[in-house]
């Protein structure tokens, strides 16, 4: 779905945008499949480690996954992206209603960031001490790549898998800000806006419900708040798209091409040569560690 003019003039001067209404309900459906088999494969795992005394399989999307973790807190390892490399995942990293609106912010020669994550934040009270992983603190996304990507226009694209409210832990922004470019950041527990460079400017709650998208840019500090249900999870989806031939900020793990109108042989189609570029980043970067963040 292209952007309205009015919409791309409020991500250009803001540096966000709410857009409800991107995807449909069968766009998400093979993906949530994905996921649901992948949770159901590690919970069988560890209910024959003894971890869990159920598997929790008729508990709906929904909260199935706070169930599971209240009992097993490692039950989201391995369920991101590049770890699970799920075909269904793979296609919707080129979903053309996704595209179609990416393509009013950067034109139409575009790149899949390889920083891309699959997040489940079950409810905070379930949470074993603070949770840095879940209630990511105050940060740009140009925190998380090399110097090398400020001058790409990368555009993060925050998806929810379950309508995002406030009570379930949606993102919060400071809008207005991003012109400022990159923040001083240190580590703190997780990757962090240093407090003195902190922008003074009232945080904008993003509630968005499933399928609407949050289009951010790299500069626009954000953070996200504690999920407050019982059970709910918020489950979302944070994808990023840049310009093709500008540095990702992550060099050594791969980008690919999933729209271009110069050169449409060059868009990868191949899950299984998607799965290999990721192998092979793994196993490089076991060799040959590299550090993500840049401090
Ligand atoms: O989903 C969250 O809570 C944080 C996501 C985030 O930082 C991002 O999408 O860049
Ligand atoms: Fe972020």
């Amino acid at each position: 779905m292209a952007l309205t003019e009015e919409q791309v003039a409020e991500f250009d001067e803001r540096g966000v945008v709410v857009v409800e209404d991107v995807l449909k309900d069968s766009d998400f459906e093979p993906v949530i499949d994905s996921v649901t088999d992948f949770l159901s494969e590690r919970a069988r795992a560890h209910q024959v480690e003894g971890n869990l005394t159920d598997l929790f399989e008729e508990e709906p999307f929904i909260s199935r996954y706070a169930r599971l973790y209240e009992q097993c807190k490692d039950i989201g390892r391995g369920i991101d992206i590049m770890q699970m490399r799920a075909r269904a995942m793979f296609e919707f990293l080129s979903n053309e209603r996704l595209l179609d609106a990416v393509e009013t912010l950067i034109g139409p020669e575009i790149t899949c960031s390889p920083i891309q994550h699959i997040r489940a934040k079950p409810p905070s009270r379930l949470a074993d001490g603070p949770d840095y992983h879940h209630n990511v603190p105050w940060h740009q996304d140009s925190g998380v790549t090399w110097e090398e990507a400020d001058k790409s226009k990368i555009i993060t694209c925050w998806i929810p898998l379950i309508d995002a409210t406030v009570e379930r832990g949606c993102m919060h922004v400071m809008p207005d800000v991003f012109q400022a470019g990159h923040l001083e950041h240190h580590s703190d527990g997780a990757t962090t806006i240093k407090p003195e460079f902190l922008p003074q400017v009232t945080p904008l709650p993003l509630e968005v419900r499933k399928g609407g998208v949050v289009f951010l840019n790299q500069f626009t500090p954000h953070h996200s708040t504690s999920n407050l249900t019982e059970w709910d999870v918020r489950w979302s989806l944070d994808i990023r798209y840049q310009p093709s031939g500008t540095p990702t900020g992550r060099p050594f793990h791969p980008a690919f091409c999933v729209r271009s109108k110069a050169d449409p042989g060059s868009v990868l189609t191949d899950h299984q040569a998607w799965c290999d570029l990721w192998t092979d980043a793994f196993e490089e970067n076991a060799r040959n560690p590299q550090q993500a963040h840049r401090v």
